[in-house]
């Protein structure tokens, strides 16, 4: 088989970028290990930034989002029983939209699907070969029957735990790595959300969250042990320890119910550099990976995607590599701001094992401070909202 881009994982940087590049005439394959119900049944990411927004919509797959997300004007921040909104776009004229990721990556399956775009899934053994060549290809199989695509390029969105960062050299490549004393322990619950925007608590309990899907899908996280596994929480126990760590006027009008899914995430903040060796560019979690804290994950995906893509168009419709070649160095400058800012609100929202008093004294202050202080919220929702492509 031959195409021009080979697009190894089908979560949404994959399927995105696929989704794009088809637009613009330009061929792909996408490779995914697992199968397409897999993929959706893993509950992510659910605060989408303009630019992700705006990104489904040049990929002509923004309607049901636009139908069914909700508008987000703001965020409620709380420690102790002291609660405080931040309003993005009094601040930056901006909003998010919450629309969970399942759908995000549904509504792209289905935009595939509808071109007729290749798509192999349960692919294993993949290895890319000749990234550093003109004789790039990638082998695979699936189902015991070994695979091999010719291509132009090769366009890793394969996650953290894909193959694509491995094919870089080690001599080449330099990682960045912080890993977080803590987890964070996620529901889903056919429940209406305790507040029609999210809340973001700091509590000497341990941070929470509480997000949402739609009117009646709640979406609550709780910060936990490493150790922890879902089985060791009960729901009951769940919703006692929520209701700890929000304010008391939350806690009293949470409705609870059972569980739809229950999983753990650990927190890292990771990056690898460079994000490109010869014809292979890696995009999303495969390059980076951040804390959910700042809800930037899926969003800075986005923004590799929008890189990538808008230099391989410029490549095939103009001849010019300039938009490659600028890639690596161009996704990078807003990964780490991503990372920042992502590391910077865990700081400020979590409870640590190792914190001093001075430490909590510090949080409470920077929290306080946040509240006050006009400038330092403009600061906080410009990053939330998206920094500038
Ligand atoms: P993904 O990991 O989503 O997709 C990679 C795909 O590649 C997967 O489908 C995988 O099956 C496939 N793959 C892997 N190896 C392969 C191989 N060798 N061959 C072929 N295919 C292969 N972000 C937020 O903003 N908010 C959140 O609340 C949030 N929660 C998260 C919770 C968890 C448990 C995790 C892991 C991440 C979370 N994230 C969150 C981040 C998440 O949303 C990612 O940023 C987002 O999925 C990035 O998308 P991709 O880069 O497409 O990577
Ligand atoms: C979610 O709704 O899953 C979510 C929202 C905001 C975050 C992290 C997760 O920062």
């Amino acid at each position: 088989m031959k195409t021009q881009v080979a697009i190894i994982g089908g979560g949404p940087s994959g399927l995105l970028l696929a989704q794009l590049l088809h637009r613009r005439g330009i061929d792909s394959v996408v490779l995914e290990r697992k199968t397409k119900d897999y993929v959706l049944g893993r509950i992510r990411a659910g605060v989408l930034e303009q630019g992700l927004v705006q990104l489904m919509q040049e990929a002509g797959c923004a309607d049901r989002l636009h139908a069914e997300g909700l508008v987000h004007d703001g965020t409620l921040i709380s420690y102790g029983d002291t609660m405080f909104r931040i309003d993005f776009t009094e601040h930056t004229g901006t909003p998010v939209i919450v629309y969970g990721q399942t759908e995000v990556t549904r509504d792209l399956y289905a935009a595939r699907e509808q071109a007729g775009g290749a798509t192999e899934f349960n692919v294993d053994n993949v290895v890319i070969r000749g990234a550093d060549t003109d004789a790039c290809h990638v082998t695979y199989t699936v189902h015991g029957q070994a695979r091999r695509i010719d291509c132009d390029f090769v366009a890793g969105c394969d996650g953290f735990h894909g193959v694509s960062r491995q094919t870089i050299p080690l001599d080449v490549r330099c990682e960045y790595e912080k890993v977080y004393p803590f987890g964070w322990l996620g529901i889903l619950s056919e429940t209406p959300p305790v507040n029609h925007e999210l809340i973001y608590a700091n509590s000497p309990r341990g941070f929470a969250l509480c997000s949402m899907r739609n009117d009646n899908l709640s979406r609550y996280y709780i910060q936990c042990s490493l150790s922890d596994k879902p089985d060791d929480w009960t729901d009951e126990a769940f919703w006692q320890e929520l209701k700890r760590r929000i304010p008391a006027d939350q806690a009293a009008r949470l409705v609870t119910g059972p569980s739809i899914e229950k999983s753990i995430a650990p927190l890292r903040s990771f990056v690898t550099e460079p994000m490109r060796w010869g014809r292979l560019f890696l995009c999303g979690d495969a390059a980076h990976i951040v804390p959910p804290t700042g809800a930037k994950g899926l969003n800075t995906a986005a923004s590799d995607v929008h890189y990538l893509y808008n230099g391989l168009r410029d490549f095939y419709e103009n001849g010019s590599s300039a938009g490659i070649d600028s890639y690596s160095q161009k996704a990078l400058a807003r990964v780490w701001k991503a990372e920042r800012f992502s590391w910077w609100f865990s700081s400020l929202m979590h409870r640590y094992p190792d914190q001093s008093e001075f430490d909590l004294k510090m949080q409470v202050a920077d929290l306080e401070f946040l509240r006050t202080n006009m400038a330092a919220q403009k600061a906080m929702a410009e990053n939330y909202i998206g920094l500038p492509y």
